[in-house]
């Protein structure tokens, strides 16, 4: 991905209480242990508490019951290699790039989510990195909702010194999405990034007031919003995917931004994510600062998921 190229390190950083607590707690668990029924429900319990949720915990003990009758895994230190295995092919080849506008258009990139979630931090970060590519970045602060929501956006605009468009406090969000639209185009800037309220997916009048804002946007800018993401808090755990679902379902996400991957022991949701909703993580957020993000590769996941203490 072009995207965030170069950006790198916080992945395993960001894993580490997973891998203090999980991993660690796993490789002990397996040590010098015949793959037998009793390990096994052992295995299936420890991978539960991992939140990687429960159709991926029943793919894999399945399979790993069944190698085990073949003969073929035998020894407890070959599991570690076989799950990942098995869960690499969870993630085909897919798209997980940002989506663009053609050139000469403002690619336009909705943020949304529950309260809390991390929506205005990663927004900040997306919006640090693609200046860093030397893209032109605007930030529409469509949270009129939340007091000092939008001075927190503006304090990151001009700590990265880009423009912001604003309305009033209580106002109006696609109204302000509307302007925001205008300005981007009329500045020809290339990327607008539009943060909005904390909702959650149970509130159905907030719903429909995303649906609104996105309406807005696609009259202002032809296929806009071009991207929908969706900022799931890592810590959360299987709640993240009924917001998934219902998110999906009012705004059309296209994209997960997981963010406080580096706050949570149990860093197996992306795994659940990818089972139960389908909708690519495209991004990881592993800490407060602008620089604490990465786009999301499997590979590295998983190998920053699973790795040894000592390599980690
Ligand atoms: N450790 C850690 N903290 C994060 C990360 N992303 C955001 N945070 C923190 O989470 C808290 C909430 O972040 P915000 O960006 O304000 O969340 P929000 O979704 O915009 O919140 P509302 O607008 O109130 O709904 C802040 O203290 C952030 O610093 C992350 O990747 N790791
Ligand atoms: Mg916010």
């Amino acid at each position: 991905m072009a995207m965030l190229r170069g950006i790198f390190g916080g992945l395993k950083k960001g894993l580490t209480r997973t891998r203090e607590t999980f991993t660690s707690g796993l490789r002990s668990l397996l040590h010098g242990r015949a793959v037998d029924e009793t390990l096994i429900k052992e295995l299936e319990a420890k991978l539960i508490q991992a939140d990687l949720g429960l159709t991926a915990v029943n793919a894999l003990i399945e399979g790993v019951r069944a190698e085990s009758r073949a003969g073929t895994l035998t020894r407890g230190e070959e599991v570690i290699d076989y799950l990942k295995t098995q869960l690499t092919a969870l993630w085909p080849p897919e798209d997980r790039a940002l989506h663009e506008a053609p050139a000469g258009t403002t690619t336009v990139i909705l943020v949304t989510g529950v309260n809390g979630a991390g929506k205005t931090t990663s927004i900040a970060k997306l919006a640090n990195a693609m200046v860093q590519q030397g893209k032109s970045v605007m930030l529409g602060a469509c949270d009129t909702y939340r007091a000092g929501a939008v001075r927190q956006l503006e304090i990151w605009a001009e700590r990265l010194d880009i423009h912001i468009v604003k309305g009033q406090q209580g106002g109006d969000p696609a109204a302000v999405a509307f302007d925001a639209c205008e300005s981007a185009l009329s500045r020809n800037v290339d990327v607008l990034i539009l943060d909005t309220a904390g909702r959650l997916q149970t509130q159905d009048p907030l719903m429909r007031q995303l649906a609104k804002i996105r309406n807005v946007i696609g009259k202002k800018i032809e296929g806009a919003p071009h991207e929908v993401l969706l900022v799931l808090d890592a810590t959360t755990g299987q709640n993240a995917l009924s917001q998934a679902s219902n998110f999906q379902d009012a705004a059309g996400v296209t994209g997960i931004f997981l963010a406080k991957l580096d706050g949570t022991a149990k860093g197996g949701i992306a795994v659940a994510i990818r089972q139960t909703t389908g909708i690519p993580v495209k991004f990881v957020g592993t800490g407060e600062t602008p620089d604490d993000v990465e786009p999301f590769e499997p590979v590295r996941y998983l190998d920053a998921l699973f790795a040894d203490e000592a390599s980690g």
